[in-house]
Order: structure tokens, then C-alpha cells, then sequence
């Protein structure tokens, strides 16, 4: 069926590393008012805002603390509202994020829920008693240690599957359950346009919570009992009936562990519960014996046989979305292309090719509009993410990785190379601050910045573009048909679109070698392409062409 938000294109912002309106080093939402020009040139249509909501920060708003007050590093809600109101104007939309799987634990109804185990807000949170002295499950946390906190006062622990400053919230509350129902009501009543959901696959534990299976790090592994769990379907249709069937909404779940057939089900148009998920499939290619921290080589047909899945499983049920980066994973350039001064911006319009010829709805984020690359700070101390920190803690001082070696998994996958301030220009700090940035610039802003992609007609910046105009103008970049061609190539990447008679093909060479091959068809008329076309078939390094067949 025909949707906007399937026609739509998304752009992630956030907040702290965009735009520093004020001089204290934090972007904020004043800095997000001024750039809304700058959008609305690039033709995107709605905006994801990570969140802007109070908190103590311990994972920069991923924890909160007030989930209808602005933080004040941010902001006014007077602030707020001006945006959404600029944003409007131009016709862009506002999806907020929603982190609902856990609050700050410095929340109102976490602190009256640790007050008193007679509290009406004790089961707002999951509280157990220890096993034997030890915590209730053997659990890890995503973020380093046990997923349980021990509290003295009441001789119980607490699940946090995050941070222990991320108190995980009892969705089995109907209490609970009706004040996230309320809050959201509240931000779609101001005005905003839908929700991306933190981690939403993750709120219904298995109530037996039984042990998980050991990992390398000594702690259970835990994800069968909360991924997906028992009553998921049911919290999501509730969701659905509650608020969003009562607005007209744009809305994705951020899904760890899903399957395209999980997906079906949250995402199928007759099941009432989200428009798209976030898998993490492809991003988690070439991860190592302990993740992204020891990650080793992968291969095209790995991504090739994800994307197919995918597209292929959702052709008929459900919805995709697309993506190569956010502030959790590195720089799509420099994760999938190459970052390279030769190939960086041809490897970048090759990838964008891609995604945006794909068929789902396509998230770019921020700086990757001009090819933004991964940053390789020297010392620890130029770090700033909680999991980067405590991860490089654990590994080290377990002896399970060298620094070295957990240096390497850090320049390459940490969530902190995608967290740098955005480049706006080749001004001091990347014209993002005239203060002290909360993160160092990534010192290669001289050359690759806003201003620089903007003035010049060949920039990964003016490319994005015409694949946001092409989407506008050809209802088969939307809704045409996927079919991959070469499965087994190791270095093209071939499929076509097909939709009302009509058929094109796309062609991404992954490589840094000429390739040339034989498929048999007519190319008509090329559409677009980062480079002219020597000859159809045959692809220099990093090329990308769409051809009308
Ligand atoms: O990026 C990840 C995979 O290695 C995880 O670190 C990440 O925490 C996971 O994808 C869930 O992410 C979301 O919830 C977290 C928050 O830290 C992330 O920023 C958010 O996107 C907890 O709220
Ligand atoms: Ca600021």
C-alpha cells in the first residue's frame, strides 16, 4: 500500500555533535533551528532526533530522567517548540526518539522505587532476590559487568540491561504501561511526528528468567530471554491501539537480534503495530570472537545474502529501512567503502547508490550527506562513550584483548566515530563550537566539510541530493520489485527494480579493481552514477551506475 513514510527519506540528528548554537561546546537545539535550511536543501523530509530529553547523561540521553522536559545543556522546551515549528515550515517532520525499555536511575519513579519495597512505583522496575548470595540470573550487561544491581536497603537487585544507571522499566506494570502511553500522547499532541523506538524488541522479559549461556566475557548471555520476548506482539498492539492509531505517525523499532520473520509480524500492515524495524544484520558483519571489539575481514556475498533476505522477505509483508550508519556504528565510508583521500567521496556515492536504490525507507546520518569519515584518537582519554570506556576497562584488565588489539576494534567500530562534531566548514573545530567541543573535531574537517561539499557540483552532497529527487520523481525507487543478479561476485553488487512494466539496474562495484562483466541486457539510458560510464558493464573502482533496461 501506498504510504509517505515509505516515499519519505530520514535524517538522523544528534544533538550533541551537530550544532553548537551557544559556545559551550554541546550542540543543541538551536543549533539543530539554524541548520533547518540546509536540510530542507538536501530534500529530506523528516528528521529522527536522538533524544533531547532531561538526563543525567550517563549515555549522552539514553537515560532519562524526565521524559517531558528538554535537557537544559539543549535547551528550552520554548526552543523545542521554535524548532518543530521551523521544521514544519519547511515541511519537514519530527520523529523523536522514545528509550522506554529503561529510564535514568534518576528518574521520580525509579527513586521512589528503590525508596520502599511497599511503593506503588516498586513495579515500575524488576526487582528479584539474589540467587545464593549471587545476582538473580547470570546476565552480562551491554555495557559491561552483571545486568543486576544489588540494593542494600531492600536486599534485592534491580535488571539493567544497559548501564546500572539504566534501570530497566517492568513493562508486566499496567501502571507502568499507561504512563509511557501518556508521554507519548503528550509529545504527539505538541505536534511531533512519530517515534523511533530504543531497543523496543527488548521490553518483554521471559518471566522465568532463567540463566543464558556463558560467554568469553564470564557472563551469561541473556538476549534469548528479552529479545522478542513473550507478550512483545501484544505491548506493541496495545502501543498501537492506545496512541499511534490515534495520529497519523511515522514510526521504527530498533531491533537487536530480529528476524526477517519476527519482522513480519511487527511490521506487517494488518498486524497494527509498527511501520519498520532497525535490524542489525549487515552492520554486524565481520564481527569477531568478542564482537565489534576484535572485528576481522567480511564479504560482499555476506551483505548481499542479508540485503536479499530482507528484501525479499518483507516484498510482500511489512516494510524495510535502510541504513549504513548511526551514532551507535562507525562511518559508512570508512566501514563499507573506503576512506581513502582517492576513493572517499566515489565509494560514498557507490554506497549511497545502493541504499537509496534499495527498496525500504532510507536513513542518512548526519555528516554522511558529505562523507564524514571514522576518527582514530591516540589515548583512551579523547574517548567519550560509556560502552568504548568500559569495554576498553573490561577487555584490558581481563586480559581478554591487548590495548592494541582493542584499539583496533575501537578505530574501527567504536560508537564514538560516528559522535565526533559535524564539519560545517574548515573554520576552527569544524565551525561546529567557537568553544571547546565535548569530543575533539576529527582533524581531516580542513578538507572534508559542509561548506567545502556544498560549493562544489560534484560533492557526495550534491549526490545525495539527486538520489532524493530521483526517489521524488520515480514511484518505482519506492515500491519496485528487488531482484539480486550475481549472487556469488565478490565485488558487484547487481540487482534490478522492477515495478508497472518498467525496469532498472543498479550496478555498485565494491572494489578497488576495474570490473567488467557479462549480464544479458539492453541498457537504455542511465538514470545516475557517481562517474560517465566508460561501458555499461565494466566498472572502475568504486563505480556505481543505474541503467533503464
Ligand atoms: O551499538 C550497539 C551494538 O554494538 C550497542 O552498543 C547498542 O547499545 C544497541 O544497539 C542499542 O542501542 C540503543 O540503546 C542503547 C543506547 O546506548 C544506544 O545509543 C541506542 O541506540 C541504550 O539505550
Ligand atoms: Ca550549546
Amino acid at each position: 500500500m501506498k504510504q509517505w513514510w515509505k516515499e519519505a527519506v530520514v535524517y538522523q540528528i544528534y544533538p550533541r555533535s551537530f550544532n553548537d548554537s551557544n559556545g559551550d561546546g554541546i550542540g543543541d537545539i538551536q543549533g539543530i533551528t539554524e541548520k533547518m535550511s540546509y536540510l530542507a536543501e538536501l530534500g529530506i523530509d523528516v528528521i529522527w532526533l536522538s533524544p533531547v530529553y532531561d538526563s543525567p547523561n550517563d549515555d549522552n540521553g539514553y537515560d532519562i530522567r524526565d521524559y517531558r522536559a528538554i535537557m537544559d545543556e539543549f535547551g528550552t522546551m520554548n526552543d523545542f517548540d521554535a524548532m518543530l515549528e521551523e521544521a514544519h515550515r519547511h515541511g519537514i517532520k519530527i520523529m523523536m526518539d522514545l528509550v522506554v525499555n529503561h529510564s535514568s536511575d534518576e528518574h521520580q519513579w525509579f527513586m521512589e522505587s528503590r525508596s520502599s519495597k511497599d511503593s506503588p512505583y516498586r513495579d515500575y522496575y524488576i526487582w528479584k532476590k539474589g540467587k545464593d548470595g549471587q545476582p538473580p540470573t547470570n546476565w552480562g550487561a551491554f555495557f559491561g559487568g552483571s545486568a543486576w544491581q544489588y540494593d542494600e536497603a531492600s536486599d534485592e537487585y534491580y535488571l539493567h540491561l544497559f548501564s546500572k544507571k539504566q534501570p530497566d522499566l517492568n513493562w508486566e506494570s499496567e501502571t507502568l504501561r499507561r504512563e509511557v502511553y501518556d508521554l507519548m500522547t503528550y509529545w504527539l499532541d505538541k505536534g511531533v511526528d512519530g517515534f523511533r523506538m530504543d531497543v523496543i524488541n527488548m521490553i518483554s522479559k521471559d518471566p522465568s528468567y532463567p540463566d543464558g549461556q556463558t560467554q568469553g566475557t564470564g557472563y551469561g548471555d541473556g538476549t534469548p530471554f528479552f529479545f522478542n520476548g513473550p507478550r512483545i506482539h501484544e505491548f506493541m498492539q496495545e502501543m498501537n491501539r492506545e496512541v499511534l492509531s490515534k495520529y497519523d505517525t511515522i514510526t521504527v523499532g530498533e531491533m537487536p537480534g530480529v528476524s526477517v520473520e519476527e519482522a513480519k509480524l511487527y511490521t506487517g500492515e494488518d498486524r497494527n503495530e509498527l511501520n519498520m524495524v532497525f535490524h542489525f544484520e549487515h552492520v554486524d558483519v565481520g564481527n569477531g570472537s568478542f564482537g565489534k571489539w576484535n572485528p576481522t575481514d567480511w564479504k560482499l556475498t555476506e551483505l548481499k545474502t542479508i540485503f536479499s533476505r530482507w528484501q525479499e522477505g518483507l516484498e510482500e509483508e511489512g516494510w524495510n529501512s535502510l541504513y549504513w550508519s548511526n551514532h551507535d556504528q562507525p562511518r559508512a565510508i570508512s566501514r563499507f567503502g573506503n576512506d581513502s583521500p582517492e576513493y572517499r567521496v566515489r565509494s560514498g556515492k557507490m554506497l549511497a547508490t545502493l541504499l537509496h536504490l534499495l527498496k525500504g525507507t532510507p536513513y542518512i546520518y548526519q555528516g554522511e550527506e558529505f562523507g564524514m569519515t571514522n576518527v582514530a584518537f591516540d589515548s583512551i582519554d579523547q574517548y567519550r562513550d560509556i560502552e568504548t570506556l568500559n569495554a576498553y576497562r573490561d577487555y584490558t584488565s581481563k586480559g581478554l584483548l591487548t590495548h592494541d588489539e582493542i584499539f583496533r576494534g575501537i578505530h574501527e567500530r567504536g560508537r564514538d566515530n560516528s559522535r565526533t562534531p559535524v564539519q560545517w566548514s574548515d573554520e576552527a573545530h569544524g565551525g561546529f563550537t567557537t568553544g571547546t567541543p565535548w569530543i575533539e573535531v576529527n582533524p581531516n574537517y580542513v578538507d572534508i566539510n559542509a561548506e567545502a561539499a556544498r560549493r562544489d557540483p560534484n560533492s557526495l552532497f550534491h549526490y545525495y541530493r539527486q538520489l532524493i529527487a530521483l526517489r521524488k520523481a520515480n514511484p518505482l525507487v519506492v515500491y519496485g520489485k528487488y531482484e539480486l543478479l550475481l549472487p556469488e561476485d565478490e565485488a558487484v553488487y547487481a540487482f534490478t527494480r522492477s515495478f508497472e512494466g518498467e525496469t532498472w539496474l543498479a550496478l555498485c562495484n565494491f572494489s578497488d579493481e576495474t570490473q567488467q562483466r557479462e549480464l544479458p541486457y539492453d541498457v537504455k539510458e542511465r538514470v545516475i552514477g557517481n562517474m560517465e560510464p566508460i561501458e555499461a558493464f565494466t566498472l572502475r573502482p568504486y563505480e556505481a551506475q543505474v541503467y533503464k533496461l
